[in-house]
Formats: structure tokens, sequence, C-alpha cells
């Protein structure tokens, strides 16, 4: 069975940081790797490797550096999607996710496109040139769906990674009208936090889901721990208050079909901002653990073929 070689999570870390709006998240794919709780995560894993950061200036002065680190971070991915490992990857700030889904995407191509689930407070899709800040991980997702600057939305391929229809953004509550502008005009679903608060984090990710899965060979997670509620995660760069209720969303994880999730990237999580209780270090490994016990489960549970198209929700 295919299924055989996926048994063992491959877990690629990302120590970035420079393109965050505080410095730190560089620190957490070594903080995880040493982690306690993710050593007893239920959930068998192996680390492939951990990308290290380039040395680089700040704000857009760290687009260079960038480029070095997500292009390595692109064959990383790549080769785990041909390999047929299960790939989780721990950022590291959002510019992780340039390189990532680059990988899985340009993998992925002879297959068919990707889809893309992007949980987070902000909507990342500024391009250097609408961007305030010039923080690029304010910017992944403009350059996944092939805009913004040349050295970023060309790694590995000169195709956009993300079609506009495969991507579904969930929990947004921060942008600024040049982003909104962007996802508006290309097609882009935004799930805003308000509609998260009427409907349920349980119905808007399984609406994400399907969408994402319409005319894809498969989906991904790019999980932002600042999307959920700041209580549940405060350990991040770039706190944002209402988020996701980080309970509700762990219970309706179960909910989804994951049997053709390809990848799965969790970032921002800025290890020295954690509390006593190291309440987004557990929220972490929660994710993973949830993630991937539901996944092999799924898989193992399946009976046919038809089964594995259309799972009853
Ligand atoms: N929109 C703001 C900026 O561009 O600087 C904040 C971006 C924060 C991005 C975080 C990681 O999701
Ligand atoms: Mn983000
Ligand atoms: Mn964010
Ligand atoms: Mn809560």
């Amino acid at each position: 069975l295919a299924t055989k070689s996926k048994q063992v999570l491959s877990i690629v870390g990302c120590a970035n940081g420079v393109a965050g709006r505080q410095l730190g998240c560089e620190k957490a794919a070594n903080v995880l790797q040493e982690s306690e709780m993710l050593h007893r995560c239920r959930v068998p894993h192996k680390w492939r490797s951990i990308v290290q950061e380039a040395p680089s200036g700040r704000s857009l002065g760290a687009l260079p550096g960038v480029t070095i680190v997500q292009k390595a971070l692109a064959e990383q991915t790549a080769a785990a999607v041909r390999a047929n490992e299960e790939l989780l990857v721990l950022g590291g700030d959002h510019s992780c996710a340039i390189g990532t889904w680059s990988g899985v995407a340009v993998a992925m191509r002879p297959v068919g496109d990707v889809g893309l689930i992007w949980v987070d407070a902000h909507m990342d899709a500024h391009t250097p040139e609408s961007s305030d800040t010039g923080n690029i991980h304010g910017m992944p997702v403009a350059h996944l769906l092939g805009q913004g600057d040349k050295r970023l939305n060309r790694i590995l391929d000169r195709l956009p990674k993300i079609l506009p229809a495969n991507l579904c953004l969930v929990g947004i509550r921060s942008y600024e009208p040049p982003e909104k502008e962007l996802l508006q005009r290309m097609g882009v679903k935004v799930f805003y936090m308000d509609e998260v608060n009427k409907r349920g984090i349980e119905d808007v990710m399984g609406e994400a889901r399907e969408r994402v899965c319409r005319s894809t060979a498969g989906f991904g997670m790019s999980i932002d721990i600042d999307g959920f509620e700041v209580s549940d995660a405060p350990a991040v760069g770039t706190p944002e208050d209402g988020g996701i209720d980080a309970t509700a969303f762990l219970h309706a994880l179960p909910t989804l079909d994951m049997r053709n999730l390809l990848a799965t990237e969790i970032v921002e999580f800025l290890p020295r901002f954690d509390d006593d209780n190291r309440t987004s270090e557990r929220l972490v490994v929660n994710l993973i653990e949830t993630i991937y016990a539901t996944k092999s489960f799924q898989l193992a549970t399946s009976r046919n073929i038809e089964d594995r198209r259309r799972l009853p929700i």
C-alpha cells in the first residue's frame, strides 16, 4: 500500500526569523527538536533536516537572504514529497511558506495542482511595493500566487505555485487595503474571523477543505499560530486579539478528510515569548498529534478507493 512509506512523519525545520517583525522565530525549530512534549508525541516522527538562516538584513533588506533560504527549503520539501514522505515543516517566521509550498507544488506538478488552507490572523498578501513594513513574513501568499518579487515567486519554477481557486484563508482579522484588493481581484476565498465566530470553526474548515480539494491532487495546511486566540498561543511576534479558539480547532480537525493531506506547516512560534506553562509549545505539539493521528486513522480505516475520494463528514 502507498500508505506504508508514510507511517513516519518527516519533519523539516526552518530556522528563519529575519522576515518577522521581531526576531526570535529562528529559534523555534531547534527548541521543538529538543522538546520533551514533542518527544512524547504519539505520532512516530523523525527530523529530516533543519534549514539554516543565511546572514541578511532586515525588512526588505532580508530579501536576498530569504531567497537563498527558501530555495533550500523548497528543495527539501520537494524531495520529501517525491520520496512519498509524510511531511511537516516547522518554522520559522511565515516567509518559510514560500519555500515549503514551492517545493510541494513543483513536486506535485506532474500529478496535479495543490490546494492550501491558510490559517492566520493576517492575510500575508503584500508585495514589496504594497507593504509599509517591508517584513517578508507579511508577503508569502502574494508570492505563492505569482505576484511580487521574481526572486521569491520563481523559486524552483516560474509558474505560480498556488492558483487562487485552490486557496482559502481562515481566521483573518488584520490586514491592509492593498492585501484585500489583491485577494479580491484574484478571487481568493477569505473566511474572516467574524464568519468563524458565526458559523463555528468546524463548519468553516469543512468548507475550506472542500473548496481547496475540488480540483487539486491534494491539499496542505499552513498554520500561523497567531491565528489562534492570544491566550492559546501567546508566543508570537504579531499577536491580534479575537482569534480562533484552539480547543475548538483541535476538535474540528478529526472531522476533516485528511487522507489527501500532502503537508502541514506550523509557523511564527517565538519561543522566548512563551509562558511558564509553555502554552504555545504545547499547542504546536497538540496540532501535530491531532492532525497526524487523524490522518493515519482515516487511512487505516478506508475500505476502498471510493471511500478515499469521498468521506462522509
Ligand atoms: N500586515 C502587517 C505587515 O505587513 O507588516 C503584519 C504582517 C504580519 C504577518 C504575520 C505572520 O502572519
Ligand atoms: Mn502569517
Ligand atoms: Mn499572522
Ligand atoms: Mn480559548
